[in-house]
């Protein structure tokens, strides 16, 4: 370890930033602490106004060599990074279950190969970004896809490399330069990913990364004039606070909320599937933007579903999150747990009944926990908790269960039970949603659009839908003739 490093696990992290290639020292440092056992990792850099600065000016002077490099040349650059992320899996794996609490084995076997596929994925779409011709009076009009400039994304901690990944592989491939401002209580993996994009060979000042709390560095980032696309993961109020400072620049934004996602469960259902797709609600001890906290039960089948999905809640195993038996770990810091917990109590003394659950457990866990006597109109039924905390909700017909399903201020994502195709076609078909999931939950591929509608986020990623967002579009209408050339 020296002054700028400590060790996790066996593994050295930076503290510092990375700006224009180089590693940079803020003069004040905030804690990083373990929401496993509550321990401080260390200190890492407190970015201010000045170091963003400094990273938007590195991602601007990157940004003309970046944009011209051929695209092969940027593809092959991306996949060295997934090389790297694949590489340094499990060292990527352990440093991120520490700094954030998700379950070592999800982050083995699911989420760092993920985040190597994001830059695979990307790179060769990127090949196939194709040019589109048409015609008009003899005019070719040519549709090209520029890279836009210095792009700002923001991350949260709930699945930090995943989401930094998610942005960052294509805004770097469609030609763009990056500055990444990771969550203040997960900045660990992101220092990782600039010692493996510079092992890579990423020229200098394509990816930046200036660490430190939002409120001290964020304004510096989504105010300046020199940023051309903010993409942001995160809060509601947050989202509303970074939406005004780009507005004077007109700066683009992507952004993907949080939510209030429903699970309905018919009665023509599969009755253990339904139970175990609502068990599974509670991965990453339920901070997932796109769980399904609502359970909603046709009346008939109601009191079996619970006994099947309660029996399967008392096997859940809560504890160490580097414990491969382990289903459900701690969450993110004392704040959130304080903020789980008071959602829960207000609700209980509302009248709500606790069927699972309903306490705050050891240390940082919070027990999983089912209330149902909820009402529609109810904190627990329309706010977004981010805990282990499912509400459950009867209803009687199939107009009540889309009435209720619907009734959010949110529209991320919904997931169906049923035993019926139509009844799954005519109920997808009345839902706002981003995502539906019919008999599944959680399976996409990145091909497909992601994103949520009213407050759960504006505009769509994946696939072509990303590189729409981090390009400029440009049409270039050419006369049939009057060259002087030959
Ligand atoms: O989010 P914030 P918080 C929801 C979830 C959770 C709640 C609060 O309901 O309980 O938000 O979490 C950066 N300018 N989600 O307070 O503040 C911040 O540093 C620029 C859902 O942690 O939105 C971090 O990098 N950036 C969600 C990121 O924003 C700013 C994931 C997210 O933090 C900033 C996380 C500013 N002024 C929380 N202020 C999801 N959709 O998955 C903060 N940030």
């Amino acid at each position: 370890m020296t002054e700028h490093t400590l060790t996790v696990a066996g593994v050295t992290v930076d503290t510092r930033h990375w700006i224009g290639g180089e590693r940079l020292a803020s003069a004040a440092t905030f804690t990083d602490v373990s929401p496993v056992d509550g321990a401080v990792i260390g200190e890492i850099s407190r970015g201010t106004p000045q170091e963003a600065e400094a990273a938007v000016a590195a991602a601007k002077a990157a940004f003309p060599g970046w944009a011209a490099t051929p695209r092969a040349e940027r593809a092959r650059l991306l996949h060295a990074v997934a090389d790297g992320v694949e590489k340094r899996l499990e060292e990527l794996a352990i440093v991120e279950t520490t700094d954030n609490g998700a379950l070592l084995r999800s982050h083995r076997r699911g989420v760092m190969p993920r985040v190597a596929h994001n830059f695979r994925f990307f790179a060769d779409w990127l090949l196939t970004l194709g040019h589109e011709d048409f015609e008009t009076r003899g005019h070719t009009n040519h549709v090209s896809w520029d890279p836009a400039g210095p792009c700002v994304l923001i991350t949260p901690w709930n699945a930090p490399l995943m989401m930094a990944s998610w942005k960052i592989a294509p805004a770097l491939a469609a030609g763009n330069t990056v500055v990444l401002k990771p969550a203040e209580w997960t900045p660990l993996t992101a220092s990782l990913l600039a010692d493996i994009a510079a092992e890579a060979g990423l020229p200098a000042g394509v990816l930046n990364i200036v660490q430190g709390y939002g409120s001290e560095v964020g304004d510096a980032l989504t105010s300046h004039p020199d940023v051309a696309r903010i993409s942001f993961t995160g809060s509601v109020p947050t989202a509303r606070h970074i939406a005004a400072q780009a507005a004077p620049q007109l700066t683009p934004l992507s952004l993907e909320l949080g939510g209030k996602s429903p699970l309905l469960v018919f009665a023509d259902a599969d009755l253990d599937l339904a139970a175990d797709l609502a068990v599974e609600q509670y991965d990453n001890a339920g901070q997932v933007c796109l769980a399904a906290t609502r359970i909603l039960v046709e009346e008939s089948v109601a009191e079996e579903f619970t006994r099947r999905f309660t029996a399967r809640a008392a096997r859940l195993r809560q504890g160490d999150p580097r414990d491969e038996a382990t289903d459900i770990g701690p969450n993110i810091h004392p704040r959130q747990l304080d903020k789980i917990d008071g959602f829960v109590q207000r609700a209980l003394a509302a009248g709500a009944r606790a069927v699972v659950g309903g306490h705050r457990g050891e240390g940082q866990y919070y027990e999983p926990t089912l209330l149902t006597d909820v009402a529609q109109d109810s904190e627990i039924v329309q706010e977004e908790v981010f805990g282990p905390v499912l509400t459950l909700q009867t209803f009687r017909t199939e107009d009540e269960a889309v009435r209720l399903a619907d009734d959010t201020r949110f529209g991320l994502a919904a997931t169906l039970a049923t035993g019926s195709r139509e009844r799954a076609e005519r109920v997808t078909a009345r839902l706002v949603a981003g995502t539906v999931w019919v008999n599944c939950f959680f399976v996409r591929d990145l091909q497909a659009p992601f994103g949520g509608s009213r407050q759960s986020g504006v505009g769509r990623e994946g696939g072509t839908w990303s590189f729409d967002f981090y390009c400029d579009l440009k049409n270039t209408v050419t006369a049939p003739k009057g060259w002087q050339d030959h």
